[in-house]
């Protein structure tokens, strides 16, 4: 079995970051270890106030442990962070790589064009260090323009600006460049997968609600179908099929995130037999 080592914070309420990658990780039959920088009561998307303990001091010294046991990973997936951990993340995934270790960076800090609340103007630089020595990059166009220090645009995005952005996100050091929240047709929205020389879009129905953490789902799987042998362009298929899914399954009233769980069985079951 392959060991993934997420990195992201634990908002210990809302359904997003490291409460979400776990079980879906898992569900994939990938081992999933974690390393919670920062810890939040909640999530800062639509909760009106959170507390926040930085453990940025703490990666370090967990570093130091694992180094001193030999634990290592096959891959890092790294989400939710802040401008103190990258740094020390950078140090972990040099330290802790089995040969050929992955690394996965879902650059979560902006949706709808602006930053997530706690982030300033100068965060996306920060968080394009992560993204220059990452394997797989998995931005939404907000944080795709933002990491490009372009401007994000809401709507309206050609399959010209989609190959300009991805050009230069790859410029800038990612090897494969995975766009969420693409659309040329209002009625559809997807995903474009960039490999550097050609682009493959994979399209679902648009549906009627966006939710808070979807982002998070989709990067969970991603990784745990990438972990398990899919190709870039069939493991985005896999984890849009399940946000969909996950949107599904949730109430109207239920507002800060989606029910992912209930998706648990279909994702364990796409892998039966793998
Ligand atoms: O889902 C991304 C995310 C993760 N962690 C925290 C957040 C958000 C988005 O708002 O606030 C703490």
């Amino acid at each position: 079995m392959k060991r993934l080592l997420t990195i992201q914070d634990i908002s210990c309420v809302g359904q997003c970051s490291t409460t979400v990658a776990l079980p879906l990780v898992s569900a994939c039959g990938v081992e999933c270890a974690i390393l919670p920088p920062a810890m939040l009561s909640n999530h800062t998307g639509g909760f009106r106030t959170w507390s926040f303990a930085d453990l940025a001091g703490e990666l370090p010294k967990v570093e130091a442990k694992w180094v001193e046991q030999g634990i290592k990973f096959d891959a890092f997936y790294t989400g939710y962070v802040c401008e103190s951990h990258i740094g020390p993340i950078l140090s972990i995934m040099s330290s802790c790589a089995n040969a050929g270790a992955l690394r996965i960076v879902d650059p979560a800090m902006a949706d709808d064009g602006v930053l997530y609340k706690g982030f300033d103007a100068g965060f996306p630089a920060k968080m394009a260090r992560l993204c220059a020595g990452a394997d797989y990059i998995l931005p939404n166009l907000t944080e795709a323009a933002l990491l490009a220090g372009a401007e994000p645009k809401l709507e309206g995005y050609s399959e010209r600006d989609i190959a300009d952005l991805a050009a230069r996100l790859h410029e800038a050091g990612a090897k494969c460049v995975v766009l969420t929240g693409v659309s040329f047709d209002p009625a559809l929205l997807g995903s474009a997968v960039s490999d550097g020389s050609k682009i493959v879009y994979d399209f679902n129905p648009r549906l009627a609600r966006s939710s808070h953490g979807t982002g998070d789902v989709f990067a969970s799987v991603f990784a745990g179908a990438l972990l398990r042998g899919k190709s870039p362009v069939a493991a985005a298929a896999l984890a849009a099929d399940i946000v969909c899914a996950a949107i599904e399954a949730t109430g109207e009233d239920h507002w800060y995130g989606v029910s992912f769980e209930k998706t648990i069985a279909r994702l364990a079951n796409s892998f039966a037999g793998r």
